[in-house]
């Protein structure tokens, strides 16, 4: 059996009741964990979007495949996150105000989790507020994810605010997100740009080791 394309194929037609055990399974058969995220889970959300994009699939089918693909994702996160030792960093990380989208954002945390800094979830939809008062409550990072164009500008706000606040210098800024790009970084004064989870540990882990 290929453990990653029965992975890969429940997560696309949104086999949520099944994916748990499928997952299970094919750890028990000797499959990596971040193999099952990197060639099976992360490759599924990306056709679920072609087919979005050709109208073969509508919002009910997307959000049983993302709900499919968490549900793997819940299965995964012990062998994820696993036992080590904290960092003593505290990173906040939300979607901005206007978006709902948290699959990206939740892989990030998870990923960040895992190699042990301790994370605060702001949620989706998550207004600049939420994101300062984390910054006045010890985040050393702030993490930023949008998937559409038309919530990126909220980040300006988020770094206007804290800013204003007098906790720029306190913070470093790192965003992401599908439309989001080093240039667009660079030009509101993001410290980072990672364009996935892995790139976030990357910079994360050469700021603070
Ligand atoms: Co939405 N959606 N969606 N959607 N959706 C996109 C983003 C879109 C590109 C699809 C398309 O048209 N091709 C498009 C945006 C177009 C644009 O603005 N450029 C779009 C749209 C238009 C919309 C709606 C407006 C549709 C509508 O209602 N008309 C609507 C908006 C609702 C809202 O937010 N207010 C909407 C709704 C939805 C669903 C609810 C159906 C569902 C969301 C489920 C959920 O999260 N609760 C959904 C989904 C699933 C998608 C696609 C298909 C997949 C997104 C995803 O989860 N990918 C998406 C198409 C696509 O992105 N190709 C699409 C998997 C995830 C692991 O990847 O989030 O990119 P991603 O995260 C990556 C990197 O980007 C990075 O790391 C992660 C991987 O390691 N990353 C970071 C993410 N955050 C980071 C933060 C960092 C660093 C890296 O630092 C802190």
């Amino acid at each position: 059996m290929d453990w990653i394309q029965a992975v890969n194929e429940a997560v696309v037609k949104g086999g949520k009741k099944e994916i748990r055990q499928l997952t299970i399974e094919a750890l028990n058969n000797g499959v990596e964990a971040q193999n099952l995220v990197n060639k099976a889970i992360l490759p599924a959300m990306n056709i679920v979007s072609k087919l979005w994009r050709r109208e073969e699939y509508y919002i009910p089918e997307v959000m049983r495949a993302a709900a499919t693909m968490q549900e793997a994702m819940y299965a995964l996160r012990p062998l994820l996150v696993g036992d080590v030792t904290g960092k003593g960093v505290k990173v906040a990380i939300g979607t901005v105000k206007g978006d709902r989208h948290y699959i990206g954002k939740n892989l990030v945390g998870m990923m960040l989790e895992g190699v042990g800094y301790e994370i605060e979830d702001l949620g989706a939809d998550s207004p600049a507020e939420k994101f300062l008062e984390a910054a006045r409550n010890g985040a050393r990072v702030i993490g930023m994810s949008s998937l559409l164009t038309t919530t990126m500008p909220e980040m300006i706000n988020v770094i206007t605010l804290i800013k204003k606040n007098g906790l720029r210098e306190r913070v470093t800024i790192i965003i992401g997100g599908a439309p989001v790009t080093a240039a667009y970084a660079e030009s509101i004064g993001a410290d980072y740009y990672a364009a996935d989870a892995a790139e976030v540990v990357d910079i994360l882990n050469s700021r603070f080791d």
